[in-house]
């Protein structure tokens, strides 16, 4: 390869693939400026004054003068409007990221030793490639089967530890036609540097007929009905069950009351707990007899239950603030 094509090949930053990623170079950029100016400008002192003083130069070297207040007020203020720019800068993209869109595409996300599983609602599966569609704000909701690993799309400038046991949640809104880097950004073993992938941005209509393409697969909250029948949770959660529990109708989005007092939000979180850890949060009025079904449900599974219970959910908006 030449070397002006080894150049060309070169890029400061990843491509700017989605709305957010302007900002958060901006950011970087800011920062760069910053830090260079400080450490070019400490480095040039260093050196006059290395020069002005060396051995046997004719230099002043009696004590300086008392200090100065305008010169201290203003090296402390300057500075101070600078960091605290920065700050703000920064805790207005980071309030921004943190705060869940409404009418997003959900996406799910499995991180597994070692390769990424994706889901879309309609039911359709990847693995290590995500279609999405374009100036469509996507969410994705990630969790691990095993060990943490990271979903990193550096052109959409999003980074998320996906934990085993834990749900965390990133979105983005694709601006670019085209595909994009999917890395593992956490050192998860053996082969964590093969657990790479692609995002494929596409116009809407191409995601429509690329939704439409490989076998007719049933919806993810589909696959969760059946199993609610399978595993047989419907056996008690039904209005004809002879054991006392309470309709999954409606939950989603609700506060549930606690036998222990504490009031909480029915969100993912919970979801999945009362699933595997019946024991810990029992809802007021209820007998504990719910059995865990740890071992016996997958990720994929635990996703599909889920979404089918928030598909027979709420009447009212999502809960999008956490319970911390
Ligand atoms: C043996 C009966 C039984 C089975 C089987 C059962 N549950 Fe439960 N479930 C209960 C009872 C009783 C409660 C209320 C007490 C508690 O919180 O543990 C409950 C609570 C819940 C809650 C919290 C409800 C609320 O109003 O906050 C969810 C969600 C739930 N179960 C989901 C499931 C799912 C999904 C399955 C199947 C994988 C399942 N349950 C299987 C008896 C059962
Ligand atoms: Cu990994």
């Amino acid at each position: 390869m030449s070397w002006a094509l080894l150049i060309a090949q070169i890029q400061f930053l990843p491509d700017q693939a989605s709305k957010m990623a302007g900002r958060v170079d901006l950011l970087f950029i800011y920062l760069i400026a910053i830090t260079g100016t400080v450490t070019l400008a400490v480095a040039g002192v260093t050196l006059f004054f290395l020069a002005k003083y060396r051995r046997n130069a004719a230099a002043d070297r009696s004590p300086p003068a008392s200090s100065s207040l305008p010169v201290e007020i203003t090296w402390s203020v300057i500075p101070l409007v600078i960091f605290i720019a920065l700050f703000g800068f920064g805790a207005k993209i980071y309030f921004r990221e943190s705060v869940d869109p409404r009418d997003a595409l959900e996406v799910h996300v499995i991180g597994k030793q070692w390769m990424w599983k994706l889901e879309h609602l309609q039911g359709k599966r990847e693995i290590n490639e995500l279609h999405v569609p374009l100036d469509q704000t996507v969410k994705l909701v990630m969790t691990s089967q095993d060990v943490i690993h990271s979903f990193f799309l550096p052109s959409f400038r999003i980074k998320e530890d996906v934990l085993p046991g834990r749900y965390t949640t990133q979105w983005f809104t694709p601006q670019k036609v085209g595909t994009f880097p999917i890395f593992c950004a956490q050192y998860c073993g053996t082969n964590h540097a093969l657990m790479i992938g692609q995002v494929v941005v596409l116009d809407a209509a191409d995601f429509a007929a690329w939704l439409r393409t490989g076998r007719e697969t049933a919806s993810v909250a589909q696959r969760g009905e059946q199993l609610f029948h399978s595993l047989g949770c419907s056996g008690c959660h039904s209005p004809q069950a002879a054991v006392r529990a309470p309709l999954l109708e409606g939950l989603y989005g609700s506060r549930v009351p606690l036998t222990d007092g504490r009031i909480v939000n029915a969100d993912m979180r919970y979801i999945r707990d009362c699933i595997l850890l019946p024991k810990t949060e029992i809802v007021s009025g209820f007998d504990p007899v719910m059995p865990s079904f740890q071992d016996r449900v997958s990720e994929d599974e635990l996703f599909a239950l889920i979404t089918y219970i928030k598909s027979i959910g709420s009447p009212q908006p999502e809960v999008t603030v956490p319970d911390r």
